[in-house]
């Protein structure tokens, strides 16, 4: 009967048991640091979309995001947090001056509603006062770092839209607002739009608003950063599809949400 005796293990040494796990590290080092490599490479060349300037598997996680804030964890009944009046800072920052270049007419503003089908409302800012009004304290933030708590007034989009009988543009996806020369302009989900905080205000710490914070007539939306809030408001219209929106196109989150 012949048993083949068992093979005895190979007792490694100290200095080769060193040996093989400096090997074996230093390998995987290697191969993270080019798998680093190459998916930065990827994503440097990797194309935008026309008219975007991020990347666009870049853009894709912006996208994935305001899913999740629109439509999971962060519910439509989202709210921004509200201060107290004697919270609000008296002296107010003032932010970004696109599309302010030039006085406004005061007596010759008019907001231009573009409803569907070619047909236009314009509004004095007496018509926008005549509806109720809403006060809110929040703390509004930029996203270059700052925020403030600061107090605006005005109508909230949703009561503005009951009352001109704009009913059916709540079924849009999209709300588009420009300034009256066109240098600057943004895109708000109607969703948000509609939320009971957004206001078209007039109103800053209880006082028309200053020239520079978007006199006669800004936007105030508080679930989403300043980039949104545009001031000197001159058209608004909707839309199905994603309205122009400056920093979007300058590579920022289209959503902005809060
Ligand atoms: N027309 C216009 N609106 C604008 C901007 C702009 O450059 N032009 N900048 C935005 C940015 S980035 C911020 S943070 C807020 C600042 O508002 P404030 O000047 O009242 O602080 O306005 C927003 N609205
Ligand atoms: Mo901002």
């Amino acid at each position: 009967m012949s048993r083949r005796a068992p093979v005895a293990k190979k007792e490694l040494t100290v200095a080769a048991l060193i040996r093989r796990k400096t090997i074996f590290s230093f390998s995987v080092f290697l191969l993270l640091i080019g798998g680093a490599w190459l998916g930065w490479r990827w994503l440097y060349h990797a194309p935008n979309a026309p008219g975007d300037s991020a990347r666009q598997p870049l853009r894709k996680v912006l996208q994935a995001n305001e899913k999740v804030f629109s439509e999971g964890v962060f519910s439509p009944a989202h709210k921004a947090k509200e201060y107290p009046l004697s919270a609000a800072a008296k002296k107010v920052r003032v932010n970004g001056n696109y599309g302010l270049k030039g006085t406004v007419d005061t007596a010759g503003w008019r907001l231009k509603v573009a409803r569907q089908a070619g047909d236009t409302l314009y509004l004095t800012l007496q018509d926008l006062k005549a509806l109720p009004k809403r006060d809110i304290v929040f703390d509004f933030k930029c996203i270059e770092g700052w925020s403030q708590v600061t107090h605006w007034g005005g109508v909230r989009v949703a009561d503005f839209i009951d009352h001109y009988g704009l009913q059916a543009v709540k079924g849009l996806k999209y709300m588009g607002l420009i300034t009256p020369d066109g240098g600057y302009y943004v895109g708000i989900d109607m969703q948000s739009a509609l939320q009971e905080q957004t206001l078209l205000c007039y109103e800053m710490n209880g006082e028309p608003l200053p020239l520079n914070q978007g006199y006669p007539l800004r936007l105030i939306i508080p679930v989403k950063y300043g980039i949104k809030h545009l001031k000197r408001i001159g058209t608004m219209y909707f839309s199905n599809t994603p309205p122009r929106d400056y920093w979007a196109e300058r590579g920022y989150d289209y959503y902005s949400g809060l």
